[in-house]
């Protein structure tokens, strides 16, 4: 007692250095880990985004998928398991460990990655009379009879509340689609993600996903132009949800 009321002040010294030291230690231990944070995503074979140094890059090259590289495989509802990749003709084809091609309908979506990416999985569902009053007041106008209409609820942000995202296709008589759009509505409160009118793309959610670790779930929305299907990631950037990656 006497020795640390006599050093009072190395002790408090010598105890501030030590607590810099930890955190400094800290800050150095977590930048070393994002350093070294990879993953690779990749869609139907479509599209796939690699991340490395701390940066997102569109994959172009499908060689590395080799027979050692397993990859957690999903549709927006199903979790499949791990299996190898191969890409051909902007199509996925999976493999389990006998070399065994696995058998699905729809859509795939397939990550490898040295840290924790987590998959929202869900189904679509019905809009019902309440929606359509949320929706007629979002859209401003009468929702008519030649609409597809789907909501997918989730708690987006991580704070205990569900949001609920509205999936909005209109098309006329001759099957064309003449507004396309996607809300998540929170509340009172609705944002617009994708909203257009007299347009030929058709939007849709195809998968939510955490891809960078910050307890939020990111969109990932599909966008079909006549046949041309493609695939682009939505990030809730604090202001709203922002075409992140496509
Ligand atoms: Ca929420
Ligand atoms: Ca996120």
């Amino acid at each position: 007692m006497n020795f640390i009321k006599k050093h009072k002040k190395y002790v408090i010294a010598g105890s501030i250095l030590l607590i810099y030291l930890v955190v400094m230690y800290f800050i150095a231990y977590r930048s070393d880990i994002l350093d070294k944070q990879t993953a690779d995503i990749i869609i139907d074979g479509i599209i796939g985004w690699r991340y490395e140094d701390r940066q997102w890059n569109n994959i172009y090259d499908y060689e590395y998928l080799d027979d050692d590289n397993y990859f957690k495989v999903y549709s927006h509802n199903h979790y499949y398991g791990e299996y190898t990749l191969r890409v051909n003709n902007n199509s996925l084809y999976a493999f389990d460990t006998n070399y065994d091609s696995l058998q699905y309908e729809g859509s795939l979506m397939a990550y490898s990655s040295n840290y924790d990416i987590n998959v929202f999985l869900f189904d679509y569902e019905m809009i019902n009379d309440n929606d359509r009053l949320i929706l007629n007041d979002i859209i401003n106008s009468n929702l008519n009879y030649n609409m597809s209409a789907n909501k997918v609820i989730v708690d987006l942000d991580n704070d205990e509340s569900l949001e609920t995202i509205y999936i909005l296709n209109f098309y006329d008589d001759t099957d064309y689609v003449t507004f396309s759009g996607i809300y998540v509505y929170d509340e009172d409160l609705e944002e617009v993600i994708v909203g257009e009118y007299l347009t030929s793309f058709e939007y849709n959610v195809c998968y939510i996903l955490d891809i960078d670790e910050d307890n939020k779930y990111e969109l990932v929305l599909s966008s079909l132009y006549y046949n041309n299907l493609n695939y682009s990631v939505y990030k809730d950037s604090g202001k709203g949800y922002e075409l992140y990656l496509q």
